[in-house]
């Protein structure tokens, strides 16, 4: 079928089209497109367009007769609203099957992307596995974006909607792996956003986005009814709160009537939220529930919630949802974490998923690195996100990806890494999580590797060694990420503010001590790790897991290793299952993260001539970095605790314990910040 299509390599360079970038694609020889219904809807002509892009000669027929590639629009396929199914047709091309022009843009991409990655053709009904599949972007109306690392906000600048030329790549990129849905500003939300002036350029942003089958979010501050409209209170049960929200629903949807909803970040790291009135997070949320439901919107309300009085932080969204269960209306949708402290490199999966019986809840990811060496780590994360989807919850047999299905309303989310630098996520590598995140939400049954590969053949090579040899870095790229930061459950030994280099040792004089390193990882003479145990002390965390998690959370001759110092205190001499004591152990995972780097590196000295000289380049400069910075990670953690071991290191630090302090800030660190 691929060859009757009569595919051309091309060579046609194009700028900022990510993993549409057609100069490592093939085109379509000749494409003549039939299309049930007349090229009105918007988004069938984006349907055209996009075939369009990538065929040489592209013609649209008026009859089916002759047409290669078809377009059918059938109301009874029993597809969904977003669903469509690809079928050879006599004329040697596709039929694309669907209900609704979504479906059929689905469709389209779906059949660009097995034609570009060579995949067979599924000819199976494709459905998305959640109904939201959405990106949180952190931009501020001032133009920053909080922890990006690709420049500035593709949304905002001074205060207005930055109306971008190229917000159409956006688009087709969201659409292309099937992301429906795009919070545009910080969930540390400014009353601003809601202002008269900004919704009606917001509208036009909705405009934009909408051919793509992409429909617009805010989130928003739960105090706005006060700091934007004036009122004495934002008590959540007070008539002219109610009244306040019901009108500024209304006035949104009069402009962008497929406005998809609230995001909310509440009572949650100094924000304001239902709690400062004495009501609760479900008197909050179903008031907004109820202003949205009329006009079909839907409520995301954050459980990342936790006070410096609320005992072990890990513990405390569980606290504070569960007794909330049941009590969501059903527009309502929790969404959670993937972890239950914050998108640390490894941390076991939050104890809400599964335990929320009656309550609709959701994940959140985060794409952008902000714990994970922001966009100059090489760190492919579609292998951490299918180990948190695929984990057993032990909740009715579930996975915890599972426990967020079968719900009226499902949901997917993730935290956006874009910004205006030319290549949009700070690096090409970082790339691959967008798209990964993208197709994970429609089809949470993908491997991390078939998903890393697609993109490599869209994004950088078609070269089979080379598409396998790229595979491999990135399938163990995440681990050694892990390793050389925090290895073995070990978590939040970040720096201060940035969050971006090793800083176990800070002590900010008055600060929040769960916002300390040491509050999470408790060295001292004895050994290192949060005792989140039972026993001797422990927080008693493991209890808010089904059993057998919770037994086996709870030994740490049981405990998964790499969760060990997530759940235990144990003596720097304690020895493993495998014959390694803990600080051996230690040395072993840092350096050997290290060591990968270098194996990246040499890996990808032998891609030179095999991928684009430009890519070569980047990824040889970054691994550069990434290097010298896992070596600081490696040298400030280890010098740090063996000044409570008083053991010997097994490997040669690069930097003296002084010098990882004296890192802090310098001039990488500054332009990394700019755009
Ligand atoms: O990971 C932390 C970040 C904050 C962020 C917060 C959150 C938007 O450091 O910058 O604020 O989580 O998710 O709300």
């Amino acid at each position: 079928m691929i060859a009757a299509l009569c595919l051309i390599a091309t060579a046609h360079a194009q700028t900022n089209m990510l993993w549409l970038n057609d100069s490592c694609n093939v085109r379509i020889a000749s494409a003549t497109l039939y299309s049930d219904l007349p090229l009105k809807d918007a988004t069938e002509k984006v349907i055209e367009q996009e075939i369009a892009a990538w065929s040489v000669d592209f013609k649209v027929a008026k009859s089916p007769k002759g047409a290669n590639f078809r377009i059918k629009l059938d109301k009874n396929a029993n597809l969904g609203a977003e669903g469509y199914m690809l079928m050879p047709n006599d004329n040697r091309g596709y039929t694309i099957v669907a209900e609704t022009p979504a479906g059929a843009l689905y469709g389209t991409y779906a059949m660009l992307r097995n034609i570009n990655t060579a995949a067979s053709m599924d000819m199976n009904p494709q459905k998305p596995a959640f109904q939201v599949r959405i990106l949180n972007h952190w931009d501020n109306p001032d133009g920053s974006v909080e922890r990006g690392y690709a420049g500035r906000s593709i949304w905002f600048a001074d205060g207005k909607i930055n109306f971008r030329s190229d917000i159409e790549t956006y688009a087709r990129a969201n659409a292309s792996v099937g992301i429906n849905g795009t919070v545009i500003d910080n969930v540390n939300a400014d009353p601003k956003v809601l202002s008269s002036e900004m919704l009606k350029d917001i509208k036009t942003v909705a405009d934009r986005l909408r051919p793509y089958n992409i429909k617009v979010y805010l989130a928003v501050n739960f105090s706005s009814p006060a700091a934007l409209g004036g009122l004495k209170t934002s008590d959540p049960l007070d008539k002219d709160v109610i009244d306040w929200w019901q009108k500024k629903v209304d006035e949104i949807y009069a402009l962008i009537p497929d406005f998809g909803g609230f995001l909310v970040k509440a009572n949650s790291e100094g924000l304001p939220g239902p709690m400062d009135f004495g009501r609760t997070h479900a008197d909050g949320a179903n008031m907004l529930a109820k202003a949205l439901k009329p006009h079909n919107g839907i409520v995301m309300w954050r459980a990342f919630v936790y006070n410096p009085q609320g005992g072990d932080r890990a513990k405390q969204a569980y606290y504070e949802f569960m007794p909330l269960d049941g009590k969501f209306d059903d527009n309502v949708i929790i969404q959670i974490k993937n972890g239950p402290v914050d998108f640390q490199p490894r941390e076991p999966f939050s104890p809400l998923f599964g335990a929320m019986k009656n309550t609709q809840t959701m994940a959140e990811l985060q794409i952008t690195q902000e714990y994970l060496g922001y966009s100059d780590h090489l760190c492919y994360l579609g292998t951490m996100w299918k180990e948190f989807m695929d984990y057993p919850s032990f909740h009715n047999g579930k996975s915890v990806v599972e426990t967020t299905l079968n719900q009226k309303l499902t949901a997917f989310s993730a935290v956006a890494n874009t910004g205006t630098m030319k290549n949009w996520c700070g690096y090409v590598m970082a790339q691959s999580n967008w798209y990964a995140f993208g197709r994970l939400a429609w089809n949470p049954n993908l491997s991390a590797r078939a998903i890393a590969k697609e993109w490599v053949m869209q994004t950088i090579t078609k070269d089979e060694k080379a598409v396998n040899t790229i595979c491999d870095i990135m399938m163990q790229s995440r681990e050694a990420v892990t390793d050389y930061m925090t290895p073995l459950g070990l978590h939040h030994l970040m720096g201060w503010s940035d969050h971006w280099g090793p800083e176990p040792w800070t002590d900010i004089p008055g600060a929040r001590e769960d916002w300390l390193p040491r509050y999470y990882h408790k060295a001292d003479k004895i050994g290192l790790g949060f005792n989140r145990s039972s026993k001797n002390g422990g927080s008693n965390a493991v209890e808010q897991y089904q059993e057998p998690l919770r037994t086996m959370y709870d030994d740490p001759q049981l405990c998964p290793k790499e969760l060990v110092l997530w759940f235990h205190h144990l003596p720097w001499d304690y020895y493993f299952n495998d014959g390694k004591t803990l600080w051996q152990s230690l040395n072993d995972h840092y350096n050997g993260g290290v060591e990968q780097v270098i194996k990246f590196q040499k890996t990808w000295q032998s891609l030179k001539g095999s991928v684009p000289e430009s890519i070569f380049k980047e990824v040889e400069s970054k691994l550069q970095v990434q290097l010298d910075e896992a070596q600081w990670w490696r040298d400030g953690c280890m010098l740090y605790f063996q000044t409570f071991s008083n053991m010997p290191l097994s490997f040669t630090p690069k930097y003296t314990l002084e010098q990882c302090k004296a890192k802090l800030r310098t001039k990488a660190y500054v332009d990394r910040q700019k755009d």
